[in-house]
């Protein structure tokens, strides 16, 4: 045999070999990563994960050493060791590394993830690039299982984010849920590196949070939900502590109040916000569009200013959403002015507005943006206006849409939305005239009228959350379909060994 036929031979050999026992943990490029990464290297070997590897943090650095006792608890929770961190002032040479890029060339929230057979680096641009540097690796391991050892495939990740915001709401005003439940849900948002989650805190069913100076908000207006169930609120330490925990796993909490509609809540717990003076009854039904703020009486603005206040005080993220949807019982004559009055009071709090897009009949301040979620002409009418654009188009990502005519819960009334439904479609081109550079991001609001426990949060965003995160995060002309389903049949792992109960469709090739 010539020399050039054997080394054909045996490399031939020692792929089919290869591609028996070791494909998947040597070839990185064989991770199915979601969101997929922009550039996956793989050099071919392995890196060993275990107890005795050490996590360290580059030295003075805000934000890394919590993405480091992150990965360490994860790996703890995998492997059944205890996996220490530490803070240093020089790169090791062995271990895991986390540290901020020196060369300042990279673009927010990106990342380099290097795994060698001794070494693995996570060099972010900021401190959120590197705990989703820190999800990437963890992809590529299980994330339960009692293994001693790991095995990482080597190789290099570069990656960056196509939009900054990459969000889910959660309604708690319909149904409420208790802080362990939306640390739940905050959990699943980080696997998948979404950084928004948007609380819906008031609405005609309930007022979900303390207010201090108006306190019967709570008393009276948190007591019942949807369907006449006892409802609930956070008090404002456990708001802090949900703050806490988003900004631990770099998610940025967005409070909202929604006015001057949806507030029958508040306007049962006191009387005087009524123009006729007399407080509503509670409401514990699903209609909508009923109920409104009394527009032109002073208190109003004083009680819209404490409550700004208080919530702005102990919400360290830079957004504030007014809701404005749905005021059908408010005359877009007073509805303009209200709109206009509230702004300011969130801009004398320090914070930038947000507001469904009806809120473009108004006048949006600066760096206003508009939430689509239904009206094309508001949302163009705001760009015009120079607000910027959160997409939410209820057709494609509301999340409390069912998948199909057979889904238990959730409301039809946007269309059916199955798991491609929800992924194909790309936001820079969805509403003419708002192309990529008037998009602030994406989110996905799950409205909870039908859903009122956890499990039932979980069918409905699952599968679909991880394909918003990929809308979020990967270029439009790196996703496909046909490719990204076979990415999410794989994450029925993830979701059996996590226990989420999740919609099995059909369309989809579950990993067994
Ligand atoms: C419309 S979306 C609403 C909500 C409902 C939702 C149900 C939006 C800004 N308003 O009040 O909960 O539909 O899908």
């Amino acid at each position: 045999m010539k020399l050039k036929q054997y080394l054909v031979l045996t490399a031939a050999l020692i792929v089919t070999l290869s591609a028996c026992t070791e494909s998947v943990q040597t070839d990185l490029t064989q991770t199915a990563f979601i969101p997929k990464p922009v550039s996956v290297t793989a050099t071919g070997s392995a890196f060993n994960l275990n107890g005795s590897t050490t996590i360290y943090v580059q030295e003075g650095v805000d934000g890394l050493l919590s993405s480091a006792e992150f990965l360490a608890k994860k790996i703890d929770q995998v492997t059944g060791a205890s996996v220490s961190t530490e803070t240093v002032s020089t790169k090791p040479t062995e271990g895991v590394y986390l540290s901020l890029s020196e060369d300042g060339g990279m673009t927010e929230q990106s990342y380099e993830l290097n795994i060698d057979k001794k070494l693995i680096t996570i060099t972010g641009a900021d401190a959120a690039g590197c705990f989703f540097g820190v999800q990437t690796l963890l992809q590529t391991i299980p994330v339960k299982g009692t293994e001693e050892a790991l095995l990482v495939p080597t190789g290099v990740i570069s990656d960056h984010p196509e939009f900054g915001y990459r969000g889910m709401m959660l309604d708690v005003a319909r149904h409420f849920f208790n802080v362990e439940e939306v640390k739940q849900v905050i959990d699943f948002l980080a696997m998948y590196k979404m950084n928004y989650l948007h609380l819906h805190l008031s609405d005609d069913q309930g007022w979900r949070i303390e207010i201090k100076s108006w306190p019967k908000l709570t008393e009276i207006g948190s007591s019942l939900e949807v369907g006449g169930g006892a409802g609930g609120f956070y008090t404002q330490e456990q708001y802090s502590e949900l703050v806490q925990y988003a900004a631990d796993r770099q998610i940025t909490i967005v409070p909202e109040i929604d006015m001057p509609g949806h507030t029958n809540a508040a306007l049962a717990s006191y009387a005087e916000l009524n123009c006729n003076g007399k407080a509503t009854e509670l409401y514990t039904g699903t209609k909508v569009g009923f109920s409104t703020l009394c527009t032109d009486k002073e208190i109003t603005y004083q009680f819209i200013d404490d409550v700004v206040r208080e919530i702005s005080e102990i919400t360290p993220g830079p957004y504030f959403h007014i809701g404005g949807d749905e005021s059908h019982s408010t005359p877009l004559e007073d509805y303009i002015p209200f709109v206009d009055k509230v702004q300011q009071i969130v801009l004398k709090h320090g914070k930038k507005v947000i507001g469904w897009d009806e809120i473009a009949n108004a006048t949006p301040v600066e760096n206003a943006t508009v939430q689509f979620w239904a009206d094309v002409e508001n949302t163009t009418m705001g760009v015009e206006k120079g607000a910027q654009v959160l997409m939410s188009p209820a057709a494609r990502a509301y999340l409390d849409m069912q998948y199909d005519s057979t889904t238990q819960y959730g409301l039809h009334w946007a269309g059916y939305i199955e798991v491609d439904h929800g992924y194909d479609w790309n936001p820079a081109t969805l509403v003419p005239g708002i192309g990529k550079d008037k998009i602030l991001g994406i989110e996905a609001p799950l409205w909870s009228e039908t859903v009122t426990n956890i499990s039932e949060v979980e069918y409905m965003v699952f599968p679909r959350l991880p394909g918003y995160a990929e809308i979020g995060w990967t270029a439009p002309d790196q996703r496909s379909w046909d490719e990204y389903k076979v990415r999410l049949g794989k994450q029925a792992k993830v979701f059996d060994a996590l226990g989420i109960n999740y919609y099995k469709s059909a369309l989809v090739p579950w990993a067994e």
